[in-house]
């Protein structure tokens, strides 16, 4: 296995829409093996999911651990949002493509999300607080989008000013 270059804010890759990932790959043992550096990256880094966007692969599918003991690995292919719920959750965000910074962010609490495993196995989940909060999260990035562009415009240019600040330093 190996661990996986992770894409920065502002590359302009991320913001990719991504295409389905025809369910044919599922059996390629190239992508099976892309999946499983994909879960050590997230692990590695650490993070509670990857979205394939985020490794400059621009298919629709993720992965997501949002356990402590990280025991409840998921793979998500082809993953639709089927409802959100009216309730809003707001949640401290942070992204391993726009590293050390954080900041809320408001989102429907509940959802259901449809998608097959890697095997090709569909199922659907209905799940609440912080495994919603990064099924969204993740799916935005399949979508070309990042968890600054739910933010006003001043918050934004305050994340983007801290991670500018915190790249100096680091060199
Ligand atoms: O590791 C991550 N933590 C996190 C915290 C709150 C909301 C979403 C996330 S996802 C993030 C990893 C990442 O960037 N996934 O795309
Ligand atoms: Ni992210």
């Amino acid at each position: 296995m190996s661990l996986l270059p992770i894409l920065e804010y502002p590359h302009p890759r991320l913001r990719t829409v991504a295409r389905p990932v025809d369910v044919d790959q599922l059996h390629d043992p190239a992508f099976q093996r892309l999946l499983d550096d994909m879960f050590e990256t997230m692990y590695e880094a650490p993070g509670i999911g990857l979205a394939a966007t985020q490794v400059d692969t621009h298919q629709r599918f993720m992965v997501i651990d949002v356990t402590e003991g990280r025991e409840q690995p998921l793979a998500f292919i082809n993953p639709v949002i089927r409802e959100r719920s009216v309730d809003l959750r707001l949640h401290q965000e942070g992204c391993l493509s726009i590293p050390g910074v954080f900041a809320d962010v408001t989102r429907p609490d509940g959802i259901v999300v449809e998608a097959l495993d890697r095997h090709g196995k569909p199922f659907e989940l209905r799940v609440d607080g912080l495994l919603a909060t990064c099924v969204q999260h993740e799916v935005d990035h399949l979508d070309g989008k990042l968890f600054i562009d739910h933010l006003s415009a001043l918050k934004r240019d305050r994340a983007i000013k801290k991670l500018d600040k915190l790249r100096k330093g680091r060199d």
